[in-house]
């Protein structure tokens, strides 16, 4: 093939040719020099074989983990530990768009709380929905504990479209978890506090009038929105609630809630008193809240709920009467209460005990049945004891906290925090198995979908709170570290240590990479955050932009390698709108937008409409342009703002004088013919091909169509100006008709590249 320009050039090379310099460079060293020169051991090779994903294959599981303070959600791939994506959720992210766009501003809103915008958030717990108690690929939950709230990712697009915020908690612990089938996600509050919270409280009033609670936030899963007024919750004890698991399978209907410093102490080293610790941890045991919330969703149907703050709130007293909550003893400040796969027991650690205690749904319910009771707490709720509820206690280690399960019957992991090991162990049998070390102290444990009714086994991501020494020092403040176990066999490997530099991430889920379907474009003029029709899309020509008073309000496109609008003229203090929607249809054809000084942004995907808002308040000149680097010309990719003074005049200004002659137009043509001649050669190959089985490459094929298409109007425009000699707009319009043809070009080779590599085969005429 004959080459032409260099940005073809680049393209071609890009495609295939510079790869054979780099291979034979790699077979000149063998194996055995490179552990020699970095110092690896046989070990450290096996790990590295187990964890390399090589150029261009994928992960077998995605993980989604909490970004702590970050307020995100950071996802990576295991066992390659690469990270792929921060969600925003409930902190602004500006690379996509998040609190700098409206549609994103407006998800942020309903995350204000008394007015006020809040824009960071504690995220402690994911949680995948299921189906059947098995992870469906379809909704992602995180919780904010800092202040009480509940987000919403569809797992579509990975992106935020609803924060709940929680109408009778300070702050909340115990969530996301989902039921079996997604029909509720849960919250527990930490903190207790005056669940109305309208007026002030003194802390010697804790017992009467804070309060604890746990919320059941109803998920309508056809909207993909949670249905905040048929949630609920259960008034509780001034208990400090802890975490919480829903039932399954023999449990489902029930959930399960721990909660520590049920002595409800309340501190007050300034006023002489012992502190929290001290006081908190006094008693040897602490509560279970065990919940009957199939039950609690009758009653609240049948009206038997308060309203609080306009939220429906079953007091204790109903739930006592009505058989709905009891309580069974736990080990001394515990922490984690994870239900075992099948649904037939309840893992409890201890964290200030060394032993895990595995309680017994089946004896649990045999107690309430029987009405066997060993008292009641000072509210009133029953209390179950410890002996009938317990089907064993297994002794672990120092400062057990959370517990996974594993694909393979009975089998458990346990973090124990003190110790800074991960303990392995057969909660039927009561023995452990096999302990791993760790670096250093872990919180939470992941194993491959080992919060479902479906553990996959594989992998253990160990959660650990502290680096330490582990990485390259970044200064005072260490990243976190994720550490890759491998536990496929009976002794568990440590493979690989990650970093995370974003926030403290509690808990983390995964799932079986391919569960998850998410979409790569929206439909034409789609508004991300709601999952409805912009009313700010056009399509291709109808870009227009209209005056309202002193409100402007521009449809414009964007498309490889054109903002339309190239020029956007308001008066000082308009209000100006900018909506713009993403033409392309080709895979990771993302174009950004922003206006200088501003503050604004937006991330454009295909299809997708988004808007920008801002007044534009002082007088000047403001470039905008295309953040993404989208293709050759995306420098190219801009647009002048002009904010003219009040009372401005026009004033004629002199033409640009020309600069080209016929020599130059010419030579265009010549450029434009070459260049046709490379787009037929890939237009040849892609239809002789069965393109159609692809629907990737027929994005692609509409997208270069579409290029084409617009070359016409640019065609004629030339012709008729070298037709009267106007040497300097032939040239011009001559040369826009090529830029037609690279990007043609460019979107033709690379759907070229799909078919090669993904085996396309030719078809007859
Ligand atoms: S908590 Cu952090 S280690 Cu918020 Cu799940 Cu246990
Ligand atoms: Cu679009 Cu750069």
């Amino acid at each position: 093939m004959k080459l032409f320009n260099k940005q073809t050039a680049t393209l071609i090379t890009a495609a295939g040719l510079g790869l054979a310099a780099v291979s034979s460079a790699w077979a000149a060293e063998s194996l055995q020099d490179v552990m020699k020169a970095r110092g690896l051991s046989q070990q450290d090779l096996m790990a590295a074989a187990k964890t390399y994903v090589p150029t261009g294959k994928r992960d077998d599981f995605i993980a989604f983990s909490s970004g702590g303070q970050s307020g995100q959600v950071i996802v990576y791939g295991i066992p390659s530990m690469r990270i792929l994506k921060y969600i925003a959720v409930f902190t602004p992210e500006p690379w996509q768009g998040y609190g700098f766009d409206e549609e994103s501003k407006a998800v942020l809103k309903q995350g204000q709380i008394d007015g006020k915008d809040i824009t960071w958030g504690d995220t402690h717990h994911p949680a995948i929905s299921e189906t059947n108690g098995k992870y469906d690929g379809q909704f992602l939950f995180i919780n904010d504990k800092a202040n009480p709230r509940l987000a919403v990712i569809d797992l579509r697009d990975f992106e935020t479209k609803q924060i709940v915020v929680n109408p009778i908690f300070k702050s909340e612990h115990g969530g996301a978890f989902v039921s079996p089938n997604t029909e509720y996600i849960i919250e527990a509050a930490q903190y207790a506090s005056p669940l109305a919270n309208k007026k002030f409280v003194p802390l010697e009033r804790f017992n009467e009038e804070y309060r604890g609670g746990v919320t059941y936030w109803k998920f309508d899963r056809k909207e993909g929105r949670i249905d905040v007024k048929n949630s609920f919750s259960l008034e509780l004890p001034p208990y400090s609630q802890d975490l919480s698991d829903f039932g399954k399978g023999p449990s489902d209907g029930w959930s399960f809630t721990n909660s520590f410093c049920t002595e409800r102490y309340v501190g007050g080293i300034e006023k002489n008193r012992p502190p929290y610790e001290a006081g908190c941890s006094a008693k040897d045991t602490d509560y279970m809240h065990v919940i009957n919330w199939k039950k609690a969703a009758e009653l609240v149907a049948q009206g038997k709920a308060k309203k609080i703050n306009g939220h429906n709130v079953i007091m204790m007293e109903t739930s006592i009467k009505e058989g709905i909550l009891y309580l069974v003893p736990e080990p001394k400040s515990p922490h984690g209460v994870d239900v075992s796969p099948d649904g037939t027991h309840m893992v409890v650690s201890g964290k200030l005990d060394t032993h895990v205690s595995v309680y017994s749904f089946d004896k649990i319910m045999a107690a309430v049945k029987a009405k066997k009771f060993e008292g009641a707490d000072p509210y009133g709720i029953p209390v179950i004891a410890m002996k009938d509820a317990l089907a064993r206690q297994v002794q672990l280690g120092l400062g057990p906290l959370h517990t996974q399960y594993d694909s393979k019957k009975c089998v458990a992991y346990t973090s124990l925090y003190v110790d800074s090991q991960v303990a392995k162990w057969d909660y039927c049998e009561g023995k452990v198995l096999d302990k791993l070390s760790i670096h250093y102290n872990i919180g939470h444990l992941n194993t491959m979908q080992g919060d479902s009714m479906d553990p996959k086994g594989h992998y253990l991501v160990a959660l650990n709170k502290l680096a330490i020494d582990r990485f390259n020092p970044v200064g005072p403040l260490h990243p976190q570290n994720h550490q890759l176990i491998d536990i496929s066999g009976d002794k568990m490997q440590l493979l690989y240590d990650m970093p995370l530099p974003l926030g403290e991430p509690h808990y983390m889920v995964s799932i079986d990479a391919k569960l998850l379907k998410p979409g790569i474009r929206y439909k034409h003029g789609t508004n991300s955050r709601t999952d409805k029709p912009h009313p700010g899309a056009v399509r291709a020509g109808e870009e227009k932009t209209v005056r309202k008073g002193n409100k402007v309000e521009v449809f414009g496109t964007l498309i490889r390698s054109h903002i339309t609008p190239e020029t956007i003229e308001v008066n000082v203090g308009d209000e100006v709108t900018i909506n713009l929607t993403n033409l392309e249809r080709a895979e990771d054809e993302t174009h950004g937008f922003t206006v200088s000084t501003y503050n604004v942004h937006a991330s454009v995907e295909p299809g997708k409409t988004s808007s920008v808002k801002f007044k534009a308040d002082k007088e000047g000149v403001y470039p905008y342009y295309c953040t993404e680097f989208c293709s050759a010309l995306h420098l190219e990719m801009q647009g002048y703002l002009l904010v003219k003074p009040k009372g401005y005049k026009e004033v004629k200004v002199a033409a640009a004088k020309a600069v080209y002659t016929e020599d130059d137009y010419k030579k265009q043509v010549k450029k434009i013919n070459d260049t046709q001649a490379v787009i037929d050669s890939v237009v040849g190959f892609i239809t002789s091909h069965n393109y159609k089985d692809f629907p990737d490459v027929v994005s692609l094929v509409e997208d270069a169509t579409d290029q084409l298409g617009r070359m016409k109007e640019a065609k004629t425009k030339h012709e008729e100006a070298a037709k009267a000699k106007d040497w300097q707009n032939a040239t011009l319009w001559a040369e826009q008709v090529w830029q037609y043809q690279v990007k043609a070009a460019d979107i033709g080779l690379r759907a070229k590249t799909y078919l090669e590599e993904h085996g396309a085969k030719k078809v007859g005429k």
